[in-house]
């Protein structure tokens, strides 16, 4: 065993180039009785050499063992996942189980992950689970993935995310990359847009409810529309919970925050409060709903709210001449909410309107003070096409709006944009790109930061149509990247990508440093490592033990490569079995999982992770347990017998 070896700092490409070392090397680690095995040896032809050489950004192409320079954090919508991508070479890295069940990982399964999805769930919930035979739910609808921020810049700490199906906000930490809190927003309905608090730093992540229901929701009123309400959330971003509500006129669908602290806004499309789409669209205007957060943070303190199912509701619907709130008016079902790096700028994308309405942040502290006309911060108008809905920036006073009907990017200049509004003649539309087929979200590298770089473009195409061969009825969605560093756009990668990531954000690999292996101490098993202690279990070890306690059964063990501490254990008919697995390797790349045959269980341990799950054992017989995620030339051999005993005996 080389001396010179860092802990945890032997990487598995260096494990398996490894030959007659390689071998010797597993043998100590962490006391693998099966030591010494010849396979690696085998294994070691995978390890070609790769140098890790600085990418040619403008090329787009990242040859194969080379890294990219952006990490991409994808949506899924109804998949409800979030997904890793590298930028430029949009090359699929990971994906990241938060509200959707994940049969490699476990995530929905294990005692560890059913904690987070369970822990914050509201009462309701529970009972409609329960009356359906559940304990979580099995969907979610991931629309927009956020970072955390400090001063405006990305930090690198946690990912936020929205499920619109089941009203939560979720919380994914960026140094394991698993999500660790789950909340469920009492008294809003449909968590749609969603944005961390920019400035200082992400204290709050405001969350939309896009569906208008009864404020109480008992069924005492149902059809009277005009008991129905919108809820804006603020979540407490370090403790993940509701700090405070605002009940709003009209729905709410993408949120954003400025870059100085002050505030936040929302984009409205049924301010008719209409309940089906021809009512929606009744209106010439509709608006932003800004959001002054001194000024409600003050109200609440004050004890200005009401207190409904533990949350703290402030009123700042029209009319209630507090300084709350605000509504500008803006052409009718608006979408996009997009705030510019130069921290002055706010684009709402028209959607019905083929124009972007731009809001100068600065002139609402007199529409808030002096009780200024609120449109007077409409600063520019540019009318650039059929359905615009998200607009991206490149940090040098462009933007890009994608153009849904249309089936286009328009790149336009903000500055021309509020020239043309002021009476000069001049076209703030630089160009315009075909992209396939209709497009919603729009991203620029790091362009929702002050650090917008302007290299790369990605647009998320919600239509495939015949770009590539044909899978059947259900077509997948089509991301396209674009260099943006020159005069025009060059498309880069065109790829499919399954149902349907509706955002994403491209992160300078400089500010995402995660672990390849895990803290022994993390808190992601806390609850099960004080589990052990009370059965007097040292998981840190290579250890095995079988805990009976009443019909319960916790059955510990260990894995190092290639085997199980555990080559069999004894339940009995109907006992209710718990497997807590740790995995001693300290290998990065090294997970090792545990499934048990015929019991649809199945649960991934990285590198030092302890991951259990619990199941009951309904029938006696033999069943084998094993490894389901390749570790070792042995793999195949890392798999053990459960006796489950029949009743009686
Ligand atoms: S929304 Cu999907 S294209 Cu949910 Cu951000 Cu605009
Ligand atoms: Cu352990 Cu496969
Ligand atoms: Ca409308």
């Amino acid at each position: 065993m080389p001396e010179d070896l860092p802990k945890g700092g032997l990487t598995r490409r260096g494990l398996l180039g490894a030959t007659a070392g390689g071998a010797a090397l597993l043998g100590s680690m962490g006391g693998a009785r099966l030591a010494g095995l010849g396979g690696v040896a085998g294994l070691a032809g995978l390890s070609a050499a790769t140098p890790a050489a600085a990418q040619e950004a403008a090329s787009g192409a990242v040859a194969p063992g080379q890294l990219d320079e952006y990490y991409g954090f994808w949506s899924s919508g109804q998949t409800g996942e979030m997904r890793i991508l590298g930028v430029p070479s949009m090359r699929e890295l990971m994906r990241v189980p938060v509200f959707n069940r994940c049969s490699a990982t476990g995530w929905g399964q294990t005692n560890e992950s059913r904690r987070i999805m369970t822990e914050n769930m509201t009462e309701k919930t529970k009972k409609q689970l329960a009356a359906n035979g559940k304990v979580v739910h099995d969907n979610g609808d991931l629309h927009h993935v956020h970072m955390s921020f400090t001063e405006g810049r990305y930090d690198g700490r946690f990912l936020f995310m929205n499920d619109k199906a089941n009203t939560r906000v979720a919380r994914v930490r960026c140094d394991v990359m698993k999500t660790d809190k789950i909340l469920e927003i009492p008294n809003a309905k449909a968590i749609h847009g969603m944005r961390p608090q920019k400035w200082p730093r992400t204290n709050y992540v405001f969350a939309n409810g896009e569906d208008e229901a009864p404020l109480v929701n008992d069924g005492s009123t149902m059809t009277d529309v005009s008991t129905y309400v919108n809820v804006f959330t603020a979540v407490d971003a370090d403790e993940m919970k509701v700090a405070w509500q605002v009940l709003v006129s009209g729905n709410l669908d993408n949120a954003e925050a400025d870059y100085e602290g002050k505030y936040a806004f929302s984009t409205s499309y049924n301010s008719e409060m209409g309940t089906n789409a021809g009512e929606m669209m009744e209106s010439e205007m509709d608006h932003v709903v800004v959001y002054n957060l001194a000024e409600i943070e003050k109200g609440i303190a004050a004890g200005d709210y009401q207190e409904i199912n533990g949350c703290k509701v402030i009123d700042g619907r029209k009319g209630q001449n507090k300084n709350y709130t605000r509504y500008i008016p803006v052409p009718n079902n608006p979408h996009g909410c997009n705030m510019a790096p130069d921290k002055i700028h706010l684009c709402i994308a028209g959607k019905l309107s083929p124009t972007v309405s731009v809001i100068d942040v600065r002139k609402l502290d007199a529409v808030f003070t002096d009780d200024a006309d609120p449109s007077s911060v409409i600063v520019a108008q540019p009318e650039l096409g059929l359905g615009p809905l998200h607009t991206a920036y490149d940090g040098k006073g462009n933007c890009y709006t994608s153009l849904f009907l249309d089936s286009q990017v328009v790149k336009w200049n903000l500055d021309a944009a509020i020239r043309a509004y002021n009476g000069e003649n001049v076209d703030p539309i630089l160009e315009k790109f075909d992209v396939q087929y209709q497009p919603g979200h729009l991203k620029t590298s790091m362009g929702e930061t002050l650090d917008a770089d302007g290299k790369y473009l990605a647009v998320l195409c919600k239509f495939s149509k015949d770009r590539y061969i044909n899978v059947g009825p259900l077509k997948p969605e089509n991301d396209q990247l674009f260099d943006i560093s020159g005069d025009k756009a060059v498309l880069l990668h065109d790829g499919p990508n399954f149902a349907e990531p509706h955002d994403a954000i491209a992160v300078h690999a400089s500010i995402v440093n995660p672990l390849s292996i895990w803290d022994r101490q993390d808190r992601m098993w806390a609850e099960t490592r004080k589990q052990a202690e009370a059965d007097g279990v040292n998981i840190d070890e290579w250890t095995d033990k079988i805990v009976r306690d009443g019909n319960k059964v916790r059955v510990y063990m260990s894995s190092v490569a290639p085997s199980f501490s555990l080559e069999s254990f004894t339940v009995k008919e109907g006992d209710e079995v718990t497997v807590i697995v740790t995995n001693l390797d300290e290998v990065d790349d090294l997970t090792h999982g545990f499934t048990m045959g015929n019991h649809g269980v199945a649960m991934e341990i990285g590198p030092q992770a302890t991951s259990s799950v619990t199941f009951v054992a309904a029938n006696p017989g033999v069943y084998w347990y094993y490894c389901q995620w390749f570790c070792h030339a042995l793999h195949m051999e890392m798999r053990g017998r459960m006796f489950v005993e029949a009743k009686g005996v």
